[in-house]
Formats: C-alpha cells, sequence, structure tokens
C-alpha cells in the first residue's frame, strides 16, 4: 500500500490496527479534497505535501495552535518556563538536576511507536499520528509536587488519558494500567552499560478508575510548546495528586493488567515508595517530612517553603478514590 512507501521507517502491515496510517491518510486525502480521486491524482501530489499531511510534528503543531483553556487550572504563579525545563528529574539521562537538559541535545523522537497490550480489544502498535490524531489539545496549569519535597506549577498542554484509554476498549480484566519508558542507549545516555542506576525500563502504574479519572492528563507539551525531551517528550503522564515519580516521562509502551504492577522506585525501595504515592502531609517519607515543600522558583537562601496539601490539593476531586483506605499503609 501507498502509505508504506513513505518511508523505511513506517510500520508492516501487519503491525497496524485498523485505525492507523491507512486511516490517516484516508483522512488527510479527505481533508484536502482527494478522497476517491484515485491512485493517478494521489501519485501527482507532491512527496513534500504528503509528508506534512501525515508528520506527528504537524499534526502537534496545529493541536497545540487550536488547544483550548481547561476552566479549572490553578491560579498560583507558574514555575518560569526556564526552571521547568532546565530542573528535572529524569534518570535516563543522568541523575543531576541539570543532566537531562544537558544530556538531551539532538534527541530524536523518531522513530515512535507506542505498543498496547494486554487486556484490551484493540491492541496494536501505535504510532505518534495514531495516538494524537483523535484528541483535542487542552491547556491545564497542575500543581506538581516531587516526592522529594519541591514543587512547581507548570502550564502542561494535553489531553485525558481516559480519553485514550477508551479508544484501545480495555476488557473488564484490565484493572490496572502499566506503562514503560523507551529503553535506548543511544538516545538515553545513562542506559550504556556500566552507567546505570536504575533498572530498565522506567515503569509505572495506575489503578483503572486512576488512570480514567479526567484529571489525570496525557502530556504532550508544556507552556503552549511541544514536550522538550527532558520533560519526557514526546508523550508523558501527569497525575497530579501524586508524587512526580509517577508521572512517567517518554512513554512507549500502555499495557491492561489484571495485577498491580511494580513500579521502578517499589523495586528499589518499597519501603520508601509505595505503588500509590498519593500527595500526602500526614505520612512522612522515612527519611524526611512531607509535610512541606520547596516551591520553584527558589534559592538557597530564600527555599520558599510552604505547606503541602492533602492530594496536592486535589483532595475534593480524588478523595472518593480512596475512600477507606488507609493512606499509611497504602503509601
Ligand atoms: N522515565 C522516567 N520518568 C520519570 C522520571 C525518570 O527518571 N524517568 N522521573 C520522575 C520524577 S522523580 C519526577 S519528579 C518527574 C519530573 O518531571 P519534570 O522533570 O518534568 O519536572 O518525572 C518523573 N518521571
Ligand atoms: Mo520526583
Amino acid at each position: 500500500m501507498l502509505i508504506r512507501s513513505r518511508d523505511k521507517t513506517e510500520p508492516k502491515s501487519f503491525e497496524i490496527t485498523p485505525e492507523t496510517g491507512y486511516w490517516s491518510r484516508r483522512d488527510w486525502l479527505r481533508a484536502v479534497g482527494l478522497m476517491g480521486a484515485g491512485l493517478a491524482t494521489l501519485k501527482s501530489v507532491p512527496a513534500m505535501a504528503l509528508e506534512q499531511g501525515v508528520t506527528w510534528q504537524a499534526m502537534m503543531k496545529t493541536k497545540l495552535a487550536n488547544s483550548s483553556k481547561w476552566p479549572s487550572s490553578t491560579s498560583e504563579t507558574p514555575t518560569p518556563y526556564k526552571d521547568v525545563v532546565t530542573y528535572n528529574n529524569f534518570y535516563e539521562f543522568g541523575t543531576g538536576k541539570n543532566d537531562p537538559v544537558n544530556n538531551s541535545e539532538g534527541f530524536k523522537v523518531d522513530p515512535w511507536r507506542v505498543k498496547v497490550e494486554g487486556e484490551v480489544a484493540k491492541p496494536g502498535h501505535y504510532t505518534l499520528e495514531d495516538i494524537l490524531r483523535p484528541h483535542t489539545f487542552e491547556d491545564r496549569v497542575y500543581r506538581f509536587r516531587c516526592v522529594e519535597a519541591w514543587s512547581m506549577v507548570v502550564p502542561w498542554v494535553g489531553f485525558p488519558l481516559a480519553d485514550l484509554i477508551k479508544r484501545f476498549e480495555p476488557t473488564s480484566k484490565a484493572k490496572y494500567v502499566r506503562f514503560e519508558t523507551l529503553v535506548d542507549p543511544d538516545r538515553f545516555p545513562a542506559q550504556k552499560f556500566g552507567r546505570s542506576t536504575i533498572p530498565w525500563p522506567y515503569v509505572e502504574g495506575l489503578r483503572m478508575d486512576e488512570a480514567l479519572h479526567p484529571l489525570t492528563l496525557m502530556v504532550t507539551g508544556v507552556y503552549g510548546k511541544a514536550l522538550l525531551p527532558q520533560s519526557g517528550a514526546p508523550l508523558r503522564l501527569m497525575v497530579p495528586w501524586k508524587y512526580g515519580f509517577k508521572s512517567i516521562k517518554s512513554i512507549v509502551k500502555i499495557q491492561f493488567v489484571e495485577k498491580a504492577p511494580r513500579s521502578t522506585w517499589q523495586q528499589l525501595a518499597a519501603q520508601e515508595y509505595g505503588f500509590y504515592a498519593n500527595v500526602n502531609p500526614e505520612v512522612d517519607h522515612p527519611r524526611w517530612s512531607q509535610k512541606r515543600e520547596r516551591r520553584l522558583p527558589n534559592s538557597i537562601w530564600d527555599p520558599n517553603w510552604i505547606p503541602t496539601q492533602k492530594f496536592n490539593g486535589y483532595e475534593e476531586q480524588v478523595g472518593p478514590l480512596y475512600a477507606g483506605m488507609n493512606l499509611k499503609t497504602h503509601y
């Protein structure tokens, strides 16, 4: 088929589910008025136009330009862009806060596929275009709290994870969603042999009701721009009522499973980092208090300590998810 001749990295037809490449070309043809015009006409379209019609970059640009404002954003002052993209945790690029920005220059998103598997009616190896296509982006300003007791206020761009999950049609056996980050030592220097600090891939998971909660966002951008590598390009999660480590970056796998997945930080130190990881000032980390946080921007002279709120201030929205649960044992 024509779509497969576009470039060598295009998936083979057997990897394509009905929603994938074929439909992208069809939609695009319809948009430019070529639908039904047949093969001859298609061949005469300049190659460049074909490229622009289907690349995720073009799709991303249009969607970012047409994003809608989410009405429930926090009115707190956003952390400056500079801090958001230079003070990061992304161990694939190194453990220092500036390692992600310093070690990610030239990071290539292409090729990018998201493998969807497990308890779903529509598993597949989806292209980034497939993932993004039907979704409208929203601008949402969320509080963001790392388990290390620093925090930011970030204007994310994205769409509800629930909208994506529904497209895959999870079965009744799908009780949890498990996510994986890309493993590629050529793109993530800290994954190179001998330099690893944590086991790869980075793994995270959510209970199905948490994954479907309207606050859970699949993030594609920050401050109105596409995600930079250090922030988890091209797709990362944002679960604003949980500690930052739950918000996995650069996702390449979404798995629907029956049992609670074991996350990277549980594997490393289960007594310190639980599966739930809900922001909670009443439950201290074994080595430090979680009662307060350093809100960025700050400095050593002015650490800007503020009190931490239960569920990071989203208790009204997410409290019911944990009704009757002991949050001290389910930390
Ligand atoms: N793949 C991957 N995802 C990750 C991490 C990581 O090291 N690798 N760090 C987590 C942690 S601890 C935090 S606090 C946030 C940081 O997100 P930010 O750098 O965009 O602020 O990403 C989370 N997602
Ligand atoms: Mo974190």
